[in-house]
């Protein structure tokens, strides 16, 4: 598919629902409602749905916006790699043929939509929006340029991962160009936490273990302490990384309790060992850089499992 045939079928057709991933993150809100204004501003009928409830600290994103009345015609779903990931709340259409058009980024994606753009090389969806919006020829409005960097910033990590480009610079740059607050949109999505979340990371700071000679490093995240603290599953993001902001630390390992006795590890390592490779001895996968794993026994045993796991990197 190329881009032109998709701004062909925003250009022919109306009434269209734009669907977000549920757990929604910066690229997908970015790119839906960059989307929704884009054609709104062509005198469209356009929605974005989540299945979930939109996280307040997004709000900058969706400002204003108000769900239209139509009758749907056209379903378009953005950053969305899994059916799954539409959500519970959007169940029907989830059903096959629901969705006309997938536009993502995900290699892994099922192709679950009629038609599937997807483009490995974009480090997010928002860089493949802005691309069809500029094809068009049409004004970009301050608010979608908004949309569109953070899309671009969040799923870069601030332009630190290894999925940033040269061009991820050149569209961040163009983007930067219109009358939006960068600074303070990179500030309220990588700075800013709330006092719960603080409170999580000072506690698994100070209880953090070191092992194999300070290469090894873990933090422990329990239900009681997520509760405690009054903070939920969206306010996570970004904690498995803190293992491995210590200096030596060579394989950082965050584990979080699910449920009773049944465990999610996150392992970020450095570019000394492979974190897919590690959670491949636990059934799970990933990244070479950052993986993730599930594994079932009480908080003890989970422990020594992983540090077995990790002996065998280090070849002790
Ligand atoms: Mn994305």
């Amino acid at each position: 598919m190329e881009l032109q045939e998709i701004l062909d079928i925003f250009l022919t057709n109306d009434n269209f629902t734009i669907l977000t991933h549920k757990s929604p993150d910066g690229d997908t809100l970015g790119s839906g409602f960059a989307l929704c204004s884009f054609l709104r501003d062509m005198g469209k009928h356009a929605n974005v749905l989540n299945s979930d409830q939109l996280p307040s600290r997004y709000a900058f994103l969706f400002e204003g916006y108000r769900p239209q009345e139509f009758e749907e015609k056209y379903v378009v779903a953005v950053d969305i790699a899994d059916p799954n990931l539409i959500g519970s709340n959007l169940l029907q259409y989830q059903q096959q043929g629901a969705v006309d058009l997938c536009i993502d980024h995900h290699i892994s994606n099922k192709n679950f939509a009629d038609k599937t753009y997807v483009d490995g090389d974009a480090s997010a969806a928002a860089m493949i929006i802005y691309e069809i919006i500029k094809l068009s020829g049409r004004p970009i409005s301050d608010h979608i340029a908004k949309c569109l960097y953070t899309g671009v910033a969040t799923d870069t990590g601030c332009f630190k991962y290894e999925n940033t480009t040269p061009k991820t610079h050149i569209i961040a740059a163009e983007l930067m160009a219109y009358n939006i607050d960068f600074a303070n949109i990179n500030r309220e999505m990588f700075d800013v936490k709330s006092r719960g979340r603080m409170q999580v990371e000072q506690t698994v700071i100070s209880r953090m273990k070191y092992y194999f000679e300070g290469r090894c490093s873990m933090i422990v995240l329990t239900k009681q302490l997520m509760a405690q603290c009054g903070v939920d599953q969206s306010e996570f993001d970004g904690l498995a990384s803190i293992p491995l902001c210590v200096e030596g630390v060579d394989i950082g390992i965050t584990v979080k309790e699910r449920h009773t006795d049944y465990y999610k590890i996150s392992v970020r390592t450095t570019d000394k060992l492979n974190a897919a490779e590690f959670c491949q001895q636990f059934g799970g996968g990933g990244h070479i850089r950052a993986a993730g794993c599930e594994i079932q026994g009480t908080l003890e045993q989970v422990e020594k499992q992983l540090l077995d796991g990790a002996a065998k990197l280090f070849e002790v």
